[in-house]
């Protein structure tokens, strides 16, 4: 079967027995935890130091941020409503369960398993959220790509106010060596610097390496000096990796990234080595296995009407 659910059901593995693909998908926190592309070369970076009892968000693979990134207070727009949310919101660390609302796919180049919160059914949740939500998250397969599909929906609130909140799916790619790693297409965007205290500044080269060093920036989708219209930027990340550091050449030259519209904004966060040692579910060395490069909405407050629902998308291919 290409949909089957192992590790005593906390694990949703999707399969194309034809081209090797593969994705892992764990109930806890939705988070997509192995992608092998077509030939079966694994794509994202999980730490092997990670929690994997349900003890804490995984650190790699794909976490979902939702519905504050960061702390509410590193915003100084955040409404007094969600201040009691925690890092990174309540999305990446609560259980989720496969959704019976949404048909699987399971076709011979093509599965996809949707997943479902209802913050309603966590206490822990309602204490610090006051919307009734549901947030469903569809993982699809195909030989060379993981689609990821997002989905908020505001059901009810006492107050009716409108939902107020931040989106990002933080995507750990693994990376043959981070100092060699580049990416393209973020030249001429404004990004906030938070290593630099929140300095802003402009990309100004069109193959951004990251060269060791810890970084850990916004980059705003929507650039101050942008035209009306300009369409979402596509991100392409490049392995640049010798033959040293991939001998057979299983793991192609890299992944690119699109993106719905809805989340515009690129997180670039790599922690080097020197952040590495505050990091404890970080393995030793981690730092220099992955890159993260994260599609959110997380520049400002999106906010939602009571009924209504928000979609995002990314697609990750490997090439
Ligand atoms: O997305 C980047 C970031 O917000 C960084 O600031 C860094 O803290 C990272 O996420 C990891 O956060 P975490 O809570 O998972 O340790």
């Amino acid at each position: 079967m290409p949909v089957n659910l192992i590790n005593n059901s906390s694990t949703v593995q999707l399969e194309l027995p034809k081209s090797k693909a593969s994705a892992e998908v764990r109930l806890f926190g939705a988070t997509v935890t192995s992608w092998k592309a077509a030939g079966g070369s694994e794509r994202l970076f999980l730490s092997s130091a990670a929690a994997l009892d349900g003890s804490a968000a995984i650190r790699g693979g794909v976490p979902i941020v939702f519905p504050v990134f960061g702390s509410p207070k590193d915003h100084a727009d955040a409404p007094k409503l969600i201040t009691k949310l925690g890092k990174h919101g309540f999305a990446r660390d609560h259980e989720w369960a496969i959704s019976t609302h949404v048909p699987r796919i399971d076709e011979a180049d093509k599965v996809a398993v949707t997943l479902e919160l209802n913050t309603d059914s966590k206490p822990e949740i309602k204490a610090v959220w006051p919307f009734s939500t549901v947030l469903r998250y569809t993982v699809t397969l195909a030989p060379n790509t993981l689609h990821c599909a997002f989905s908020v929906h505001y059901l009810d609130s006492s107050n009716g106010a409108e939902m107020p909140f931040h989106a990002l799916l933080h995507n750990y790619l693994l990376v043959p060596d981070a100092t060699k790693a580049s990416i393209q297409g973020l030249n001429g965007l404004y990004y906030i610097d938070k290593v630099k205290g929140g300095e802003e500044a402009r990309v100004d080269t069109d193959d951004f390496t990251l060269d060791a060093q810890p970084i850990d920036r916004v980059h705003v989708g929507r650039h101050k000096v942008a035209p009306a219209g300009e369409p979402t930027r596509d991100i392409k990340l490049v392995y640049n990796a010798s033959l040293l550091q991939d001998p057979l050449g299983r793991m192609g030259k890299g992944v690119e990234l699109t993106r719905s519209a809805t989340i515009a904004d690129t997180v670039v966060w790599n922690c080097a080595e020197e952040g590495n040692k505050g990091i404890a579910d970080l393995e030793q060395g981690g730092w220099k296995k992955y890159v993260c490069v994260e599609p959110g909405a997380v520049h400002g407050f999106q906010t939602l009407a009571k009924g209504s629902t928000w979609v995002a998308e990314q697609t990750l291919t490997a090439w």
